[in-house]
């Protein structure tokens, strides 16, 4: 991986370990952010952990997911942040300011520097040259308290790019593409890195686009050059001093390389019910439409929006068709208002919703019964708009806004409509929606409350004989959507893990929580690819109230996997997948010496009635096993604290 950018900027930051795939090392992290809903968590566990200040440079709060406000929760989720944020040093973004990752690039993401963020969806800032990570809350909160982050070190997988993208084929597409070749499983232990002539031709947002649905690829980050381009869109945003060149040198060494010509990319459309499920629109027809949203932190850039409006400009948005638009930041709706953009929008018949994240965390908006959905977002699995019969369509910004017209799925080259220039746009500094922290001091500010706001549950130390009964056999690529749903009824309990347990793997089976009641200590096993989607913590924390110990599965997603550790849930992966056609709900399994056979390569677990034994692969590092004993990563932290006094 040497002179790789990606090997350049975590040597810059390396702590600990050793720089080579597979090795288990420490670096510093730059900057963290947190969003609302996975953020109550965040900051309760930095409370839990007697963090004193912060020890990076910088740390935002933002709140965009839980802006439906139907109860007192969400108000008091958000004052409760605001008040944390204060108490640490920590900016605060308020309720209006936009999407977390698209905020982030506009006013804060610097080339070169580390962000952990707990969102998934953090690796947009791979677009400015970042090395920007997705994690759990608990990671991110000890990222602010004590300035570091370890991982395994990924393999770097280099995507060479030529040519340039033909009209009316954008960065979606080319994500699209590379979902189709790779799958949703394709980016799991790997850093992608961008490099070749056709870096040139993709703009800050449209690499953004790319580093962000780098999530649905299972990739730990994608990162991008910071060249030219860059130096200008920062420019544009009033940060010019950010600015630093940064590439991969000449004869950098990727462990894995795929090239692909910009030129030969077609508009595409990933189909229900799944990311990579694409296809060409043109081969999928002409399907009729009821819906068209276009946002999200994958495609609410100020470009994106200015070409929706020069296609919507002087035309009509189709009877059929309920067309909503949520800008990606404050920033850009106020450009949008000035230039008349935003009119073009509103005349053509489209409804314009506040900068969140809105339809697509299932906030509003939700399809008809049976309707078709096509979203410039970056994620389609069942049920996540809100509507569990809805056919979700994942499609471009020009895509979408040419479809919206037409009432039925279109490739934009056969409209015959000519795709508007976009000039580049001076954004003058705006911080009015931005709380800064000077002068703020832990002693002297309160923590506010709501009734609401529930401790979080802790895991006890591993028990020498681990018996728990099978309370569910789930398939492959379980999303934490299927374990934790997550909707415009269920966000407002992101800070009440007792009311939301009730709620785990509802989408899948009602009986869940009843039966983990029951058995007391519970297994779920699960397929390929088991925890994929997002870093919400929730899907590990849930089943901890529930008395989940263990998940057995044939693979993980790489942030659940790190959440169930955190919570000090046994992830084991079954070293022969074939044995998955055994288990059955309410089998008696257990793990004799439990505490000593984390130390060994295979961990048997047993089947307690026939005394059949499976043979299972943890392959977990020091600090993983240590948390794993501990029963997590705050009793560790507790426990190391109590041992230094
Ligand atoms: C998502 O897109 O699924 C979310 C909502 O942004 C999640 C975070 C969460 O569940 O709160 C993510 O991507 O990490
Ligand atoms: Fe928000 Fe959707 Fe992006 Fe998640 S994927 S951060 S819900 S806009």
């Amino acid at each position: 991986m040497k002179g790789t950018l990606t090997h350049k900027i975590l040597a810059d930051h390396l702590v600990d370990g050793e720089l080579a795939s597979g090795e288990e090392i420490t670096i510093r992290i730059d900057q963290t952010l947190t969003q609302d809903s996975t953020g109550t968590m965040v900051y309760l566990q930095l409370e839990a952990m007697e963090a004193e200040g912060i020890k990076t440079e910088l740390s935002v709060a933002y709140i965009d997911h839980n802006m439906l406000q139907t109860g007192f929760e969400n108000a008091d989720d958000h004052a409760f942040i605001k008040s944390v944020a204060k108490r640490h040093g920590v900016l605060y973004s308020k309720p209006g300011n936009g999407i977390c990752h698209q905020v982030h690039l506009e006013d804060f993401g610097i080339p070169g520097k580390t962000l952990l963020g707990s969102d998934s969806h953090t690796p947009t800032g791979g677009g400015l040259g970042m090395i920007a990570i997705g994690a759990g809350g608990l990671d991110v909160a000890y990222a602010m308290a004590e300035g570091v982050y370890s991982l395994s070190v990924p393999k770097i997988l280099g995507v060479h790019l030529t040519g340039e993208l033909r009209p009316w084929v954008s960065a979606k597409d080319v994500i699209l593409y590379i979902l189709q070749k790779l799958s949703v499983k394709g980016g799991v232990g790997r850093i992608i890195e961008y490099h070749g002539p056709g870096v040139q031709s993709l703009s800050v947002t449209d690499r953004a686009t790319i580093t962000n649905m780098g999530a649905e690829l299972g990739a730990t980050t994608s990162v991008f050059p910071s060249d030219e381009l860059t130096r200008r869109y920062l420019e544009a945003q009033g940060r010019a001093n950010a600015y630093r060149p940064l590439a991969a040198d000449a004869g950098a060494v990727y462990d894995e390389t795929i090239e692909i010509d910009l030129g030969q990319i077609d508009p595409l459309a990933a189909r229900p019910h799944s990311p990579d499920n694409v296809a060409k629109v043109e081969e999928i027809g002409r399907i009729k439409i009821d819906q068209v949203a276009i946002g999200s932190c994958t495609n609410s850039s100020y470009a994106d929006l200015m070409k929706v409006a020069g296609i919507l400009k002087g035309r009509k948005v189709s009877e059929n068709v309920s067309l909503v638009i949520s800008p990606g930041s404050s920033k850009i709706l106020a450009k949008l208002a000035e230039n008349g953009a935003l009119a073009d929008m509103i005349n053509a018949g489209a409804r314009v919703i506040e900068c969140a994240c809105g339809p697509c965390i299932g906030m509003g908006q939700s399809p008809r019964s049976g309707g078709v959905s096509l979203r410039t977002f970056n994620r389609n699995f069942k049920g996540r708009s809100g509507t569990a019969d809805a056919d979700v369509y994942l499609v471009s910004p020009e895509t979408a806004a040419v479809s919206a017209l037409a009432g039925v799925l279109c490739d934009g080259r056969k409209s015959g409509f000519s795709l508007p220039q976009i000039e580049e746009e001076i954004f003058p500094p705006n911080d009015n929606f931005i709380i800064y922290p000077e002068g703020s001091n832990k002693s002297n500010t309160a923590v506010e409350m709501g009734p609401n706001i529930k401790p979080f549950p802790l895991n006890q130390q591993l028990p020498d004989m681990l018996t728990a009964e099978v309370s569910l056999v789930a398939g492959d690529n379980i999303t934490t959507d299927d374990i934790m749903p997550s909707d415009s009824r269920l966000l407002p309990y992101r800070s009440n893990i007792p009311h939301l347990s009730e709620y785990c793997f509802s989408s899948i089976d009602k009986d869940f929580a009843g039966r983990c009641r029951q058995a007391k200590n519970s297994i779920v096993v699960g397929g390929s690819n088991y925890g994929q989607g997002s870093s919400r913590e929730h899907a590990a924390l849930a089943p901890l109230f529930l008395g989940v110990r263990i998940v057995l599965a044939k693979s993980f997603a790489r942030i659940h996997r790190s959440n169930l550790i955190n919570s000090g849930i046994l992830p084991l992966v079954l070293e022969e997948p074939g044995d998955y056609a055994d288990f059955q709900i309410g089998q008696k399994l257990v793990v004799e010496n439990a505490p000593k056979q984390l130390e060994q390569p295979v961990i048997i677990v047993r089947n307690a009635e026939t005394g059949r034994a499976y043979r299972t692969v943890g392959d977990f590092s020091e600090l993983e096993k240590e948390m794993l004993l501990a029963g997590g990563k705050i009793n560790l932290i507790k426990q190391k604290k109590k041992q230094a006094e």
